[in-house]
């Protein structure tokens, strides 16, 4: 039997573009209603969570988590440059406030891919101003929440941001091959996580601050695999080491990245392939929490983890054999202190709208109504007994 530490935190993970609804003020909305977008479908009212987070956060309580991921929409709390909303700021009091009644530690991510259409209008990302105005959104919604907050991330997955937004053309600014706005972009968002980490600390509460990052286990071509340390250290590296100092660390992995004779190349043949177009490769968090561990020697938490797929029974598979890697490298000692489920509830996966179902709970996109999934009874189980079943 697989058994995790005491203290282990269990969580899930969403974020407030892909859950609440109706965020309309940023660079996403723009980008699903743009001609050339690459958005399947449009978020519209997404999960409608910024209204039923109460019987969202029930759930989690009812299934025995001991914390909530979630993220602020900067661009409700400040719709217009240095204009900030106190009834916004008051709404994600409220939800900070329901997580504590329900012993659930929230965990606030300031940033999850979304920006306010005011700062993307004028360079986003790739303009260095974006660094002051960001850090400026983290001093002012620490100053009304941080007494409320559990632990923080400042930014989530920047790298991801910069690649699919500046190199890929899938995400906004819809950029493909932009190598220029790619460093532009991820050297802002070093600065940027830098700064935003000092001011958080620097405000109200008391709470770990730290960086969330998208990771993979990475493989090459027969021949290639001295190109690894090279894709590796501009896509993962370059950040862990901006952690250096931080409170922790999330590692955020779920598949394989695999180089070759043309860069960063696809699945390898035979292995197979899930509704993402990445491998199914669930030893992507423990290969993950090794590589970061040889760069930092803070607490590590697997911040997301989890798998777009409509078989439930494949979703329990993959997770099983996640958390028995989890548990391996717990056992060699690394301090991993907690995991959180991609996602609570299946919904806005970005490009590929509702297509891919990551969550322990059914949305009913017409209806809105909650289903309970299996794998959601079977974590259950495994937080309540602290144990993986074999
Ligand atoms: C991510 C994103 C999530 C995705 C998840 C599944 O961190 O990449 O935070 O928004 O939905 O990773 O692809």
């Amino acid at each position: 039997m697989t058994r995790f530490p005491e203290k282990f935190l269990w969580g899930t993970a969403t974020a407030a573009h892909q859950v609440e609804g109706g965020n309309t003020n940023n660079d996403w909305w723009e980008w699903e209603h743009a001609a050339n977008t690459a958005c399947v479908e449009v978020s519209g009212d997404a999960c409608d969570h910024y209204w039923r987070y109460p019987q969202d956060l029930d759930i989690l309580s009812e299934l025995g988590f001991g914390a909530y991921r979630f993220s602020l929409e900067w661009s409700r709390i400040e719709p217009e440059e240095g204009e900030f909303s106190a009834s916004q700021l008051d709404h994600y009091a409220r939800v900070l406030d329901a997580c504590h009644e329900r012993n659930l530690l929230p965990v606030l991510t300031y940033h999850h891919f979304t920006t306010p259409l005011w700062a993307t209008a004028d360079g986003g990302w790739a303009n260095p101003a974006i660094v002051d105005r960001f850090t400026r959104f983290c001093e002012h919604a620490t100053e009304r929440l941080g007494s409320r907050i559990g632990m923080a991330c400042t930014i989530n997955e920047p790298n991801v941001v910069t690649t699919i937004g500046y190199l890929m053309g899938a995400f906004p600014p819809g950029n493909t091959g932009d190598r220029d706005g790619f460093l532009r972009a991820t050297e802002n968002m070093v600065a940027a996580h830098r700064s935003s980490y000092e001011a958080i600390k620097a405000g109200p509460g008391d709470f770990p601050v730290g960086l969330t990052l998208s990771m993979s286990d990475w493989g090459a071509e027969e021949g290639y695999e001295d190109q690894i340390a090279k894709y590796r250290g501009e896509h993962e590296d370059i950040y862990l080491e901006a952690a250096q100092g931080n409170d922790f660390f999330g590692v955020q992995s779920y598949s394989r990245t695999r180089v070759g004779a043309k860069g960063v190349t696809g699945p390898e043949p035979g292995v197979e392939v899930l509704p993402m177009g990445y491998e199914y490769w669930p030893t992507a968090a423990e290969a993950s929490i090794r590589h970061a561990a040889e760069f930092l020697d803070i607490p590590l938490y697997v911040t997301e983890n989890g798998i777009g797929t409509d078989d439930d029974e494949k979703r329990k598979l993959y997770l099983h054999d996640s958390l028995t890697g989890i548990a391996r490298t717990i056992d060699d000692g690394i301090d991993v202190r907690g995991f959180f489920q991609w996602s609570l509830l299946d919904n806005f996966e970005w490009a590929f709208g509702y297509q891919m179902r990551f969550g322990l709970v059914e949305v009913d996109r017409v209806t809105q109504k909650r289903t309970m999934k299996p794998s959601a009874y079977w974590l259950s189980e495994i937080i309540r007994s602290q144990q993986l079943p074999n």
